[in-house]
């Protein structure tokens, strides 16, 4: 993927942003009407606009004038732009999720800020109960009900914030928590501490006996934009971000009870309290009880292990609860041994700035060298995506070469050879065969024509799988986290052509992809698919992004032995080194778990 240099979509999107909130501003509809124009033409130009700009040929754009000519080269430059900004920071940002809803434009938002004072989902929902929606023109008691209805899914659907955003956002809130009157504990708990790719809100659990001072210092924090709701030992606030932050206060002698029910989720809870039942017992967020002649009994437990304990329960790595079969796999005894960062012995997927990565080849061995890794694959982009420069069969070729005098000159990590090839449109590679032949380990990935028919897709995929040199499906979907949906595609007819086949599947550890996604990396490892978790390191720090994929593939219910990764490097060389046929036979036979010798 490009992080450095803003594709046309991205432009476009910047464009029609600025378009967005002019004519929310009100009063510059000529302009508005402008920047939408040039912002559709960008989205449809045939070329990338960053080639254009280079060659001086912005103003060819239809729609284009040396103004929003300036604009353009100033998101190439930076991603974003001046006047975004500046009109951004005139408008509250609850404001712009307005937008978001089904049928409310630009001049919808106007109306209703100007108008009516309404600067986000909450005041909407506040107008639409108390009836005041109606005063506008075009407003009806109907469109009144729909809109709550659709305040409500956007809720669910949309405005969830990436786990890697919403983590950052949460420590620093954490780590405030620390100095306030009387913690004693405090944790991030939630769809946060399960690691789910989104999160509708932060959950942070304090164990306080001053829990109305907790609340206080907590509506106080600097980063808090607005305090949604205030109560005695709770509150909700929405950070500076957007996010709402979401705080309960708990007891100390009931804190492990709190923090387990606070994790959720909700239906894993649900099976606890009937277990809880069965043990006459009951469970909730106040603590652990135990009924006695028409009283409860407070039982003491020390920390979340011994809550399940009492349950007749091992303790649950918090990834895994979501009734998906770890309560009833607990129960028998048999939970997964879940990989860990530590079981990670090398990277198979990152970029120099032979492309469009930001570090010499050295710097990303020293970074790997630095994370404790034994190997390392250098695999730049291929030449269909330009704006990342990437390798034709001459270059490719003279980086081999570089290569292998590096890792004479540099020693461990050993350098593995390898490319990202691209999966043009019609699922044929684009590099010769005989060059990928030479390659230590082949990424193959789809990064243009997203909009293919569903089969036409899946033909795509499953024909680049079948391809002899192809070793790795890099992220197999596409998406990009609340910015892109995955493309369309048969993604279980995807995982058996990888089963069949012999080719690994990525799970893509880069914060704003997480592709595979858990629920899909559980299924590939029931087809016998074998996993690698890369992370599309464009830069030495991005290194540190594994952890997230790490995450996801434990609430795929992954073990080490299924992740190639994890592989000594003699290992991961021998099989690499296999026809693909033979590959696929050794993870049908199950060979792939474990720590067993070489194949
Ligand atoms: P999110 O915020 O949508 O990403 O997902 P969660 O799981 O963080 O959900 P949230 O923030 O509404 O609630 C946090 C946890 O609190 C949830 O996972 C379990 C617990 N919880 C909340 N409401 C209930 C409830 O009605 N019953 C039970 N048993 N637990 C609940
Ligand atoms: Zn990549
Ligand atoms: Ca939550
Ligand atoms: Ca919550």
């Amino acid at each position: 993927m490009i992080h450095r240099t803003p594709d046309n979509r991205q432009v476009a999107a910047v464009l029609a942003a600025i378009a967005d909130l002019l004519e929310i501003l009100g009063d510059e509809s000529r302009r508005a009407a402008t920047y939408r124009r040039a912002g559709q033409a960008v989205g449809a130009h045939p070329e990338p606009v960053a080639v254009l700009a280079a060659q001086d040929r912005l103003t060819t754009i239809p729609g284009v004038g040396p103004t929003i000519a300036a604009r353009i080269q100033e998101i190439l430059a930076t991603g974003t732009c001046s006047l975004l900004e500046e009109l951004r920071s005139r408008v509250p940002p609850g404001v712009l999720d307005l937008l978001q809803l089904p049928g409310v434009g630009p001049r919808t938002v106007h109306r209703l800020y100007s108008e009516l004072g309404i600067a986000g989902l909450d005041d909407l929902e506040e107008a639409a109960r108390a009836g005041r929606l109606r005063a506008l023109p075009g407003m009806g008691e109907r469109r009144e009900r729909r809109l709550l209805e659709e305040v409500a899914a956007l809720r669910r659907r949309v405005l969830r914030v990436p786990l890697a955003a919403a983590e950052a956002a949460g420590l620093e809130v954490l780590e405030a928590a620390a100095s306030w009157p009387g913690v004693q504990q405090a944790a991030l708990a939630g769809s946060l501490r399960r690691g789910c790719d989104t999160v509708g809100d932060i959950d942070l659990v304090c164990a306080s006996t001053r829990p109305r001072e907790v609340v206080e210092a907590f509506c106080a924090l600097p980063g808090a934009a607005e305090v949604v709701e205030r109560g005695a030992a709770a509150a909700v606030i929405r950070l500076a971000g957007g996010i709402r932050c979401d705080l309960q206060v708990a007891d100390p002698a009931a804190w492990p009870a709190a923090l387990q029910y606070y994790t959720g989720s909700i239906r894993h809870n649900e099976r606890l309290t009937t277990l809880a039942r069965e043990q006459g017992l009951e469970l909730g967020p106040r603590g652990l009880f135990k009924p006695a002649g028409g009283a409860l009994l407070p039982v003491r437990v020390p920390d979340e292990e011994e809550v399940y304990s009492l349950l007749g329960l091992p303790w649950i790595p918090p990834e895994l609860r979501e009734d998906a079969g770890e309560v009833e796999a607990a129960l028998a005894g048999n939970l997964p041994a879940l990989i860990a960062r530590e079981h990670i012995r090398g990277e198979l997927h990152c970029h120099s700035n032979w492309s469009d990565g930001r570090a010499s080849i050295e710097e990303m061995h020293a970074a790997a060298a630095a994370a404790g890794y034994e190997y390392l694959a250098v695999t730049d982009h291929s030449p269909l995506v330009v704006v990342a420069n990437g390798l034709d069969a001459d270059r490719l070729r003279r980086q081999v070469h570089v290569i292998h005098e590096l890792r004479e000159r540099l020693g461990p990590p050993w350098l593995l050879t390898g490319v990202e090839v691209d999966i043009r449109g019609d699922g044929s590679l684009d590099l010769p065969s005989d060059v990928l032949a030479e390659l230590d380990v082949v990424v193959a990935s789809v990064h243009s024509r997203f909009n293919l028919k569903r089969d036409e897709m899946t033909r795509r995929i499953i024909a680049a799988l079948e391809h002899p040199h192809v070793d790795i499906l890099a992220h197999p979907t596409g998406r990009i986290l609340g910015r892109r949906d995955p493309y369309e595609v048969d993604i279980d007819a995807v995982l058996e052509a990888a089963a069949r086949t012999g080719t690994v599947v990525e799970i893509n550890a880069s914060p704003e992809r997480l592709d595979l996604c858990d629920v899909h990396v559980r299924r590939a490892r029931e087809l016998g698919v074998l996993l690698v978790i890369n992370t599309d390191a464009h830069a030495p720090g991005h290194f540190d992004h594994l952890r997230y994929g790490i995450t996801v593939a434990r609430r795929g219910w992954v073990e080490a032995g299924a992740v190639i990764n994890t592989w000594p490097l003699e290992r991961l060389r021998a099989f690499l080194s296999r026809p693909k046929a033979e590959r696929a036979a050794l993870a049908a036979a199950g060979h792939d778990a474990g720590e067993e010798d070489s194949p």
